[in-house]
């Protein structure tokens, strides 16, 4: 872990149909990530939001991967952001955004390393042109990266160079058939809510780190649709029935022990949709444990 986190902001809403995330770093700097990460001994750099083109001006493009192009152009900057930082010796903290973004920040974190991906999500995101039911690239984030499917052809997958097998789902609970599939033909660790229900966070998150972490360490992608809507309402696809409160930090508290986080990132905030700013918040206090934050 570096001392100092660059937050770098990328405003997106290409990977969903809601219209919202956009504004997730602005929610989440204003619930004071500053501030959270320097009293926990870190020093903020923030390098600010990749400029980002306003979706209602933009063509999808196709049905079966919406904006596509124009989710490339803002991860293609984005991963040159995120490896630019770790080579400045930093540790990058990238604000989505849908979570499409994580394409970016696993391409520049992955680059010239071995990574592995630790995805906290109530989704696979393992969806492809073909099997998505929605068209939406943020239910395909992860099968991007991967290079699943069609995206086998597209240059971001090659150079992530990530291995299914050095991938872990926490959490899981809202999986389409394909995804199902996918989990299965390429083994990748897949912990479901369930297994939580019967073994406890922190036994899966122990397991979940051993599969996931790479020689050079663990890119941890939160999505804050992985608790329950409950705790975390400003999500655009919330689903019943996650981890609870103290679930998640005691995850992120195991993820920090480790000490072996790479690179992090912050999705699917929606502050059209949130309770006072409750799930930006939750945000921040969620970093701050993955980044060592200590009760004693
Ligand atoms: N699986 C569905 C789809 O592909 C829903 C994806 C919901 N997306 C997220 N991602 N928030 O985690 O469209
Ligand atoms: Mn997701
Ligand atoms: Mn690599
Ligand atoms: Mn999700």
């Amino acid at each position: 872990m570096n001392d100092t986190v660059r937050i770098v902001g990328a405003p997106t809403d290409y990977g969903t149909n809601r219209r919202g995330v956009d504004m997730g770093p602005s929610a989440i700097r204003y619930a004071d990530l500053a501030a959270a990460l320097s009293a926990i001994g870190h020093t903020p750099r923030d390098h600010g939001d990749l400029r980002v083109g306003r979706v209602e001006s933009d063509d999808p493009g196709r049905d079966d991967a919406k904006y596509l192009a124009a989710i490339e152009s803002v991860c293609t900057r984005l991963a040159d952001d995120v490896s630019d930082a770790l080579a400045a010796g930093e540790t990058p903290l990238v604000l989505g955004g849908d979570h499409s973004v994580a394409i970016g920040s696993v391409v520049g974190s992955a680059r010239d390393a071995d990574v592995g991906v630790l995805w906290f999500d109530a989704h696979g995101d393992l969806n492809t042109p073909v099997t998505t039911p929605s068209g939406n690239v943020h239910g395909m984030a992860l099968a991007a990266i991967l290079g699943l499917g069609e995206f086998a052809e597209t240059p971001w997958a090659n150079a992530a160079g990530v291995d299914p097998e050095t991938v872990a789902l926490v959490g899981v609970r809202d999986l389409d058939p394909g995804e199902r599939e996918a989990i299965r033909e390429h083994g990748i660790a897949a912990f479901s809510i369930s297994d939580i229900d019967d073994r406890g966070i922190t036994a899966v998150v122990a397991e979940a780190l051993d599969a996931a972490c790479g020689r050079d360490g663990v890119h941890v992608s939160l999505d804050l649709d992985w608790l329950d809507p409950t705790e975390a309402p400003g999500v655009g696809t919330p689903v019943r029935g996650g981890v609870t409160y103290r679930e998640a930090h005691a995850a992120l508290e195991r993820v920090a022990d480790a000490a072996a986080v790479r690179s992090l990132e912050l999705v699917e905030v929606n502050p059209i949709l949130d309770d006072h700013n409750r799930t930006a918040e939750l945000a921040v206090e969620l970093a701050a444990s993955a980044l060592g934050k200590r009760i004693l």
